[in-house]
């Protein structure tokens, strides 16, 4: 009997130890397919309420389906993974996958991204959409694979708007002698200059203790960004300038982007040129609430009327003559042209 049941004993712990490894062997495919499964890291220097992460997630949406969940793109806001600079470096290297910077520090890496970066280039959001939409938009993107990058798609931040918490700026002269932080970019720092402030570059992350430490006197943002980053809290005045449209380039480490198969390339960028139109029509109906939000917040708005503007634009008339040489005459004459197909 008792030899009986150590048989039997036996017997189930073999029957155990073969329904395991078939159980392991029965994984294994599906262990296999989660291999496949690629993740795609992202970083932005704005945080998860800005319209750049809601444009990114609806694109996150748009590759999921598309890719019946075999690609994954994780969000990562507010420069945890680093400042625009920071995190291009990374990109070039091959050591994250993209980077959703502003078009401004591109220019650390190339010059002719400087383009973007003239006061006053773009009269209106028809003219953005169909520069950065058309051949000209389409050659810068495609230029960046020169430097180690892949230009992905556009993403709107917005016309840029000045803020700080002295006094209401109206006219260049009430610009004099404020602390203005700007980004990392030398057409910024001239025409502020010129305008008669005291630029400062400073990465992006570090803007809000800088207003609020007040070693600076104001920055400038699109209106989305100066509230959903809540600016408001430690700025005062907001002048509706429209001074420079600066986008944001969406983009990818050209390292890893060419490990991908020919097929996840085509389906980033076919889902990409959709989060792109989404999220510049996001944007634009946001932007509007946003400058509300700033003045309910308490913030003074002056809107700048056309006469008003044309002292900004006269005075900042000269700088892109001074850069003509760093962007290239042929690429400043090519944006002119296409600006002038659509007024
Ligand atoms: C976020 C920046 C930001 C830009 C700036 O990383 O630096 O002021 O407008 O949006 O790219």
């Amino acid at each position: 009997m008792a030899k009986l049941s150590r048989i039997v004993v036996a017997l189930l712990v073999i029957a155990m130890a073969v329904s395991l490894l078939a159980g392991c062997g029965g994984s294994q495919p599906a262990q296999e397919k989660k291999a496949e499964k690629k993740v795609i890291k992202i970083s932005i220097g704005l945080n998860d309420a800005s319209p750049e992460y809601k444009g990114l997630a609806k694109w996150k949406e748009l590759v999921d389906k598309e890719s019946k969940g075999r690609l994954e793109i994780q969000i990562f806001p507010s420069a945890q993974l680093g400042d625009d600079i920071k995190t291009m470096t990374a990109l070039r290297a091959g050591t994250l996958e993209m980077s959703g910077p502003s078009s401004s520090p591109i220019s650390t890496i190339d010059k002719k991204w400087m383009v973007f970066d003239l006061p006053f280039l773009f009269a209106s959001e028809k003219i953005v959409d169909s520069v950065l939409d058309g051949p000209f938009g389409q050659k810068m993107l495609d230029s960046l694979s020169a430097n180690g990058l892949v230009g992905i798609m556009y993403m709107e931040n917005g016309y840029r708007q000045l803020t700080n918490s002295k006094h209401a700026v109206k006219t260049p002269d009430d610009i004099k002698g404020l602390k203005i932080r700007t980004m990392e970019n030398p057409v910024h720092l001239a025409a502020w200059r010129k305008l008669g402030a005291n630029p400062t570059p400073m990465p992006f992350s570090e803007v809000f203790n800088a207003m609020q430490q007040k070693t600076i006197d104001g920055q400038e943002n699109p209106n989305t960004t100066n509230f959903l980053q809540k600016f408001h809290e430690v700025q005062k005045y907001t002048t509706v300038s429209n001074h420079v449209y600066t986008p944001f380039v969406i983009m990818y480490s050209k390292k890893l982007w060419d490990a991908l198969p020919k097929e996840d390339q085509e389906l980033l960028k076919k889902t990409g040129k959709e989060a792109s139109k989404w999220q510049r029509e996001h944007n634009r109906k946001v932007d509007a609430e946003a400058l509300e939000g700033l003045s309910k917040a308490g913030m003074t708005v002056t809107k700048l009327t056309p006469e008003q503007t044309k002292a900004f634009q006269d005075t900042t008339k000269d700088i892109a003559a001074q850069f003509e040489n760093d962007i290239g005459k042929d690429i400043l004459a090519e944006v002119k042209a296409e600006i002038a197909k659509v007024k």
